[in-house]
């Protein structure tokens, strides 16, 4: 058990217990590589399906109270009756991702398509993403573009960034208030040789541009290998424009496994970093989202782990000793500067987190309590026939 006093112990507590963390719709459905698709039984066949495997990860953890859409994957004829239908069962419906990479218009990129037919489909299934996140309450506009080229002398690289300006400006102009463009950057895939939104700098420009509702969002898994995306998520809270983050992780490229899988460690300075520049105040807006593709292990019980992976992070980076810290960050004690910080990420949570989810009502123990609920073997004998949500590989 985690030896802290009372009062830092209920502290602790507050924030934990405050902590939102959102889930994908597109996780709970097959999904896998451009190899293979591998089908599992139980998996939604459509949107209210996704919505009720979200509810269970909320029900259990008691701290994923809503879920990302991503358009037309999640398409319905009645968003309001789908927020009505998320809400009876106790979440919301979180960000809005629009899909402008999936069809064979998008072969030479959307927004920065050379083409202008291209370009205007591209902007307007963007505009219809600002409406539906109007009817669904989302407060979130999740861009990313699979925009890029897999050739030098393709296409100018100069031309497709102000084509990537002028598509943004016009659907921030079209944002109501409340409502914000967070713009995701990639440092590769599906292009090769040159990505539109290749890194966080390039993000950063595009929304110091478009103004105070377009911020940048962090995908974890996409950086350059060795890269240190703690410096990255302190500097753009430092700036104010830190989003939010898809939470995944990643042993070569963009592998979306469960988040803190590969490297807790770097989940845990990622935290680290967020809890010193107040991001998990509510009121700094991060997002704080998770974005993965559990290809070969169960969905449910995979979300319910990378929550709790990014839950145990944020515990042991409220752990780290600030006072201490500063103290001998201004002394150059530079070994006492980082002993205070491993005694932080060396301390096992687990318990303290048993005792936080029994004082917040759930289980001690959300995985085990998934596999005694009895719902996978449910979702396995109900949702037969009909079409497994996923795509095709
Ligand atoms: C892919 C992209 C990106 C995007 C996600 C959902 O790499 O991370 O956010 O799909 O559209 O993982
Ligand atoms: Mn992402
Ligand atoms: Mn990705």
């Amino acid at each position: 058990m985690t030896d802290i006093d009372p009062a830092r112990r209920a502290a602790l507590f507050d924030v934990l217990r405050a902590q939102r963390i959102e889930t994908p719709s597109w996780a709970y459905g097959n999904s896998g590589t451009r190899f293979k698709v591998f089908a599992q039984d139980g998996v939604p066949r459509n949107p209210i399906e996704k919505i009720e495997d979200a509810a269970k990860v909320h029900e259990l953890t008691g701290i994923a109270p809503s879920v990302a859409l991503h358009i037309p994957w999640d398409r319905v004829d009645d968003y309001a009756a789908l927020r009505t239908h998320a809400e009876g069962l106790g979440i919301t419906l979180g960000a809005i991702n629009p899909n402008v990479f999936q069809e064979d218009a998008y072969r030479l990129g959307s927004v920065c398509s050379p083409d202008a037919g291209v370009r205007r489909k591209a902007v307007d299934h963007l505009l219809d993403c600002v409406a539906i996140a109007e009817q669904t309450g989302s407060t979130v506009l999740s861009v990313w573009l699979a925009d890029g080229l897999n050739y030098p002398g393709q296409d100018d690289l100069r031309a497709r960034q102000d084509r990537l300006a002028e598509g943004l400006r016009e659907v921030y102009d079209q944002m109501p208030d409340g409502l914000r463009m967070l713009l995701e950057y990639k440092f590769f895939e599906p292009a090769f040789y040159a990505t539109d939104v290749p890194d966080w700098g390039t993000s950063l420009a595009h929304c110091l541009e478009l103004g105070p509702a377009a911020q940048v969002l962090v995908d974890t898994g996409h950086h350059a290998p060795g890269t240190n995306i703690e410096f990255i998520v302190a500097f753009l809270l430092r700036a104010k424009r830190l989003g939010g983050f898809h939470f995944n992780s990643r042993f070569y490229a963009d592998d979306d496994l469960i988040a803190g899988a590969a490297d807790p460690f770097q989940l845990f300075r990622i935290m680290h970093e967020v809890a010193q520049g107040g991001g998990l105040d509510r009121a700094t807006g991060v997002e704080f989202m998770l974005d993965q593709c559990h290809n070969i292990e169960p969905k449910i019980p995979a979300m319910i782990r990378s929550v709790c992976n990014v839950q145990e992070a944020t515990a042991k980076a409220l752990l780290v000793d600030s006072a201490a810290l500063r103290t001998a960050q201004a002394e150059g004690d530079v070994l006492g500067a980082n002993a205070v910080l491993m005694d932080a990420y060396n301390t096992d949570v687990r318990p303290l987190l048993a005792e936080l989810r029994e004082d917040m009502g759930v289980d001690p123990d959300p995985m085990a309590a998934y596999h005694r609920s009895g719902y996978q073997q449910r979702i396995v004998a109900e949702r037969v026939g009909g079409d497994a949500a996923g795509w095709g590989a």
